[in-house]
C-alpha cells in the first residue's frame, strides 16, 4: 500500500459518480486515512455513505463560500491530527446554471462571474490558506481538479473557463508561495465524465461522444483513472512535481484534428 499512515482531507463528494469519491475510494485503496468534507445539510447524507465505505476518520462542514466555515473545519482537522496531514482534495466547481448555457457574451454576468470564481477558483487558495500549518508538518500537497475549457473554447462551458483558467494560474502562485514550506500543488486537468455537475449541461452526451472521437485513445476516461493519478500527485512519488497540469483526457489536448474527424467531414 502507497499511502499507508498518510491523512488526506477529501472536498467535493457528492454522489458515487463524483471524481472526488473516486479519488477518496483510491487514497483509501492504499492505506491512506480520509477526513471528507461536506457543503450543507442536503450532502451531508451522501458524505456519510462515502465516510462509511473508506472508513473516514471524521465527516465535517465545509462550504467554501465561507471562511468561517473553513477555519472552523480545519480547526477541527488540526484537532484531529495536530502533527500534520498529507495532503488536501479540492474537487470543487460551481457557476450558476444559466452561466452555462448559450452564447458567451449574453449568458456571462458580473454576478454570475463572480460566483464562479469564487466558488471554482479562489476557495483553492482559501483552502491553502487554512491547511498551510498542517500541511507543512508533513511536507503535504494540495490537488485540485480542472478542465480543457480553460485553455480552448467549447460551448456552453463558458463562465466556467474563465474561472479554470484563474484556477490554474493559482496552481503557479500557490507552488510558488508554498514550495519554502515544502508543500507542493499540482492540478488534474480531466477529459469530460458523466457525474452530477456534468447533468443538466446540454448536450453533455454528445459531447462524450465528440470528445472520444478526438482522443488519441478514442474513449472517454473514468473517475478511476483520474483517482489513480490524483493519488501520484498527492503520493512521495511526486515528491518532485509541483504546480503541474497534468493531463488525464486520453491525449485530447494534444490533438487539433483527429482522423476520425477527418473521415466524419469528408462523408459530406
Ligand atoms: P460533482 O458534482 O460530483 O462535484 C462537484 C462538487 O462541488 C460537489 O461535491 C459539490 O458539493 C461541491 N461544491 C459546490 N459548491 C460548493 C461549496 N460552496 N462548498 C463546498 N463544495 C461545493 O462533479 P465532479 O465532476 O466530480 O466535479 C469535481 C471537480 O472536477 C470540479 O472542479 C469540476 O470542475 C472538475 N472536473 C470535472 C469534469 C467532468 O467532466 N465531470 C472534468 C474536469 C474537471
Ligand atoms: O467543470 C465542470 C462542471 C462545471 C459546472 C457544472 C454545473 C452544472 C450545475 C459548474 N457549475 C454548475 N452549476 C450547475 O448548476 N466540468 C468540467 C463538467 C462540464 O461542464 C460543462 C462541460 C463539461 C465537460 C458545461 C458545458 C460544456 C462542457
Amino acid at each position: 500500500m502507497l499511502l499507508q499512515g498518510k491523512r488526506f482531507v477529501v472536498t467535493g463528494i457528492a454522489s458515487k459518480l463524483s471524481i472526488a469519491w473516486a479519488i477518496a475510494e483510491a487514497l483509501h485503496r492504499e492505506g491512506a486515512s480520509l477526513i471528507l468534507t461536506y457543503p450543507n445539510e442536503k450532502m451531508k447524507k451522501r458524505v456519510d455513505m462515502a465516510a462509511e465505505k473508506f472508513d473516514a476518520d471524521l465527516v465535517l462542514a465545509c462550504d467554501v463560500a465561507s471562511d468561517d466555515q473553513i477555519d472552523v473545519c480545519f480547526a477541527s482537522v488540526a484537532a484531529h491530527w495536530p502533527d500534520g496531514i498529507d495532503g488536501v482534495v479540492h474537487a470543487i466547481g460551481f457557476a450558476p446554471a444559466e452561466e452555462l448555457d448559450g452564447d458567451f457574451t449574453q449568458a456571462t454576468t458580473r454576478e454570475g462571474s463572480a460566483i464562479a470564481h469564487d466558488i471554482s477558483s479562489y476557495s483553492f487558495v482559501a483552502l491553502a490558506k487554512a491547511a498551510r500549518e498542517l500541511l507543512a508538518k508533513r511536507q503535504g500537497s494540495l490537488l485540485t481538479l480542472t478542465y480543457q475549457g480553460s485553455i480552448s473554447v467549447l460551448p456552453n462551458y463558458n463562465v466556467m473557463g474563465m474561472a479554470k483558467a484563474s484556477l490554474e494560474a493559482s496552481v503557479r502562485y500557490l507552488a510558488a508561495s508554498l514550495g519554502k514550506d515544502g508543500i507542493r500543488v499540482n492540478a488534474v486537468s480531466a477529459g469530460p465524465i458523466r457525474t452530477l455537475a456534468a447533468s443538466g449541461i446540454k448536450s453533455f452526451r454528445r459531447m462524450l461522444d465528440v470528445n472520444a472521437k478526438i482522443a488519441p485513445l478514442q474513449r472517454n476516461v473514468s473517475q478511476m483513472e483520474v483517482g489513480n493519478a490524483a493519488l501520484f500527485l498527492l503520493s512521495p512519488w511526486a515528491s518532485g512535481i509541483t504546480g503541474e497540469i497534468l493531463f488525464v483526457d486520453g491525449g485530447f489536448n494534444t490533438v487539433a484534428i483527429s482522423e476520425q474527424l477527418m473521415q466524419i467531414a469528408s462523408d459530406d
